[in-house]
Formats: C-alpha cells, structure tokens, sequence
C-alpha cells in the first residue's frame, strides 16, 4: 500500500492551486508542534507533566502544566518560520507579536493549546484546536482588531487529537483530511479521506447535568431524545459526553450525531462556555466541509462577526438534520 505522508498532500494540494507554499508552511508547522505536544502528552506522569501549573489564564481558568507547555510549543515553532503576522492564543490575553528580529507573513493563526485540559490527569483523550486567517490587507502590524473576521474567512483549521493514536483532521476549504501519526517513523500518514459527518444519526453529546439550566428549545430537543421509541422521534437515541471537546466532535465526525454546549444559565454572563476563536470556529468549519451544521442555535457559527478575542458562543453542531431540528426549535420558542 503506497503511504502518502502529510507532506506529500500538503504538496498535491499546492501544485493544485488550493493552498499557497507559505499555507503550506504554516501547516506543516503546526502539525511538527502537535507532534511534540503529543510526546509530552503521551510521557504523562514519567515527564512530571501533569498537574496544576499555579498559575490562571485570561479567563481565570486553572492552568495545568501541559496547557502552558502545549502553548509554549505552538508560540515558538510558529514564530521564526516568516508565514504569520500574529498569533492568538486560548491562553494568552492579547495578541502574540511575532518577535521583531523575525520575518512576518500574511496569515494569523489561532489556537487552543490542548483543549479539555480537565481530563489529562485522569488519562482521557485531549486535543489540539486551530484556526487560520489571512491578515487583513494593509493591517499591518497586527492588532485584536486584525483577527476580528467572520469564520466564513477562515482560510484552513483543523484539530489533532492525543488519544489511543494520534490524529490530525485537517481542511483548507477542499473537505476534511484526517492523518494518523505513525510514531516510529515520526510522519503522519494520510488515513481518513474525505472525511464525512453520517446524515443518519442515533446519538448526542451534551452535559446533561446542566439540565436545569438549558434554554426551553434544547430542553424540548433533549427531552424529546432521552424518550426515545417511545416519544416523537420513534427510535432510541443514545448519549455520550467525554468533556473534550475534540474527542466528542471527533466522534461526530467519524460516526455521526449532534454536540451542544448551548447557552445556559451558568454560563449566559459569559455569552456561552465554549470560545468562538479557538474552538467553535475552526470546528464549524471542519463540521461544514463534513457536510454537517453547525449553529449558536440562532445563527451560523461561522457567520458570527466577533468583537473581541476570547468571545464566548453557544455551540450546536454535527449531522445537519438534527442541527437544523435544534435551530427550528429555538425559532418556534
Ligand atoms: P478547556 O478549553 O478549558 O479545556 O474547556 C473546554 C472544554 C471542552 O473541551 C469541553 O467540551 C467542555 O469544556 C466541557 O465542559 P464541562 O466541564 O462543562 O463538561
Ligand atoms: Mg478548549
């Protein structure tokens, strides 16, 4: 079987026309910084990597050590290689500068370092989420304001995922490509093609505990699951929430269903839990060219004009049908 490595497609897909060298660059980059993030995730307690690292982010959120380690690789294999302008960080406040010694490139890039971050230290899967935009023209240099762009403008994301292997699922607007490390030979290798979200689906994600604090048109929708056979959807439906969201979306993209963390109570000061920039947008994008949806509940994700870098927003995304179920329910609310 002819193994075509990451590279290799990253390659094809220039001499197509479909993303330019310096695309082509960056993405190598991140996935040569997921790779050292996955040795450090996968060496855990050996690496004395695990645990709370002191110190709180921008939204007063516990660091642990490998949330500031993950964002310390992604900082600096990004900032020498002359693609981007700028880079914005979950863990970081403000914009990160591309030191001055350092050529800059057309493109901003975006990241949450390692995303659900709560389950390292209990040994379940975590992930890396990332998102490009070019730089506005004439912007130069790079402010908050430069990365204030609809995720319609997203010129590629993607996500690697730390679980049983190490997978990276990429797209730059060409559908979804999914690539598994191979470890021994340190490359990865393009194993998923075209990665498609199932339209059939059985199965949801959501934190149910949050119940009580739900909208009336997502408690309606979930209600109306956990009936199963028995209530208007006529089958059973079944649940499953791993609180990574790349674990939980990667599901969906490899089996089908429909992940929400809607607005709810708790978290409506905030404008919702999960962030716009780092992880609603890059995964609506994915979620999109895998022919699903994906919504606030009022409005296309990647339609949301942001206003700031750590915006918040309610996330409902997966099998389309269910997406737009979810959608129609909060319209007739
Ligand atoms: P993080 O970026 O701080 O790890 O938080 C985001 C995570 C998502 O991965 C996941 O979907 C969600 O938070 C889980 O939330 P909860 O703890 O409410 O289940
Ligand atoms: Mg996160």
């Amino acid at each position: 079987m002819r193994r075509v490595t990451l590279t290799q497609f990253l390659i094809e897909q220039q001499r197509a026309g479909r993303i330019t060298a310096d695309l082509r660059l960056l993405i190598e980059v991140v996935a040569r910084a997921v790779k050292a993030i996955s040795v450090n995730v996968s060496k855990g307690a050996l690496a004395g990597v695990l645990g709370e690292a002191g110190t709180d982010n921008v939204q007063g959120e516990a660091q642990k050590k490998l949330d500031v380690i993950a964002n310390e690789i992604l900082l600096q294999a990004n900032e020498w290689g002359g693609h981007l302008a700028a880079m914005a960080s979950e863990e970081v406040e403000t914009v990160h500068q591309i030191p001055f010694d350092y050529p800059k490139g057309g493109f901003l890039l975006l990241f949450d370092p390692l995303d659900g971050s709560s389950n390292i230290d209990v040994n379940v899967s975590v992930g890396t989420i990332f998102s490009v935009l070019r730089m506005p023209p004439g912007g130069a240099p790079a402010t908050e304001e430069s990365f204030m762009q609809p995720g319609r403008e997203q010129a590629a994301a993607g996500y690697a995922i730390y679980g049983p292997s190490t997978q990276l699922v990429l797209t730059v607007g060409n559908g979804v490509h999914g690539f598994t490390l191979d470890r021994e030979m340190g490359s990865f290798i393009y194993t998923h093609p075209f990665m498609t979200i199932p339209e059939e689906t059985r199965e949801y994600a959501i934190n149910a505990s949050n119940a009580r604090f739900w909208e009336p048109p997502v408690q309606r929708y979930v209600e109306e699951l956990q009936r199963g056979a028995d209530g208007p959807r006529g089958v059973d439906f079944n649940m499953r929430w791993v609180a990574s969201m790349v674990s939980d979306v990667h599901r969906v993209m490899t089996r089908g269903g429909i992940f929400m963390y809607p607005m709810d109570e708790k978290c409506r000061a905030r404008g919702g839990k999960l962030r716009l920039m780092y992880e609603a947008n890059p995964m609506a994008m994915l979620v999109e060219q895998a022919g699903g949806a994906a919504s606030t509940g009022r409005e296309r994700i990647l339609d949301v004009l942001p206003t700031e870098l750590h915006q918040r927003v309610p996330v409902i995304l997966g099998s389309k049908a269910e997406v737009e179920r979810v959608v129609e329910y909060h319209r007739a609310h």
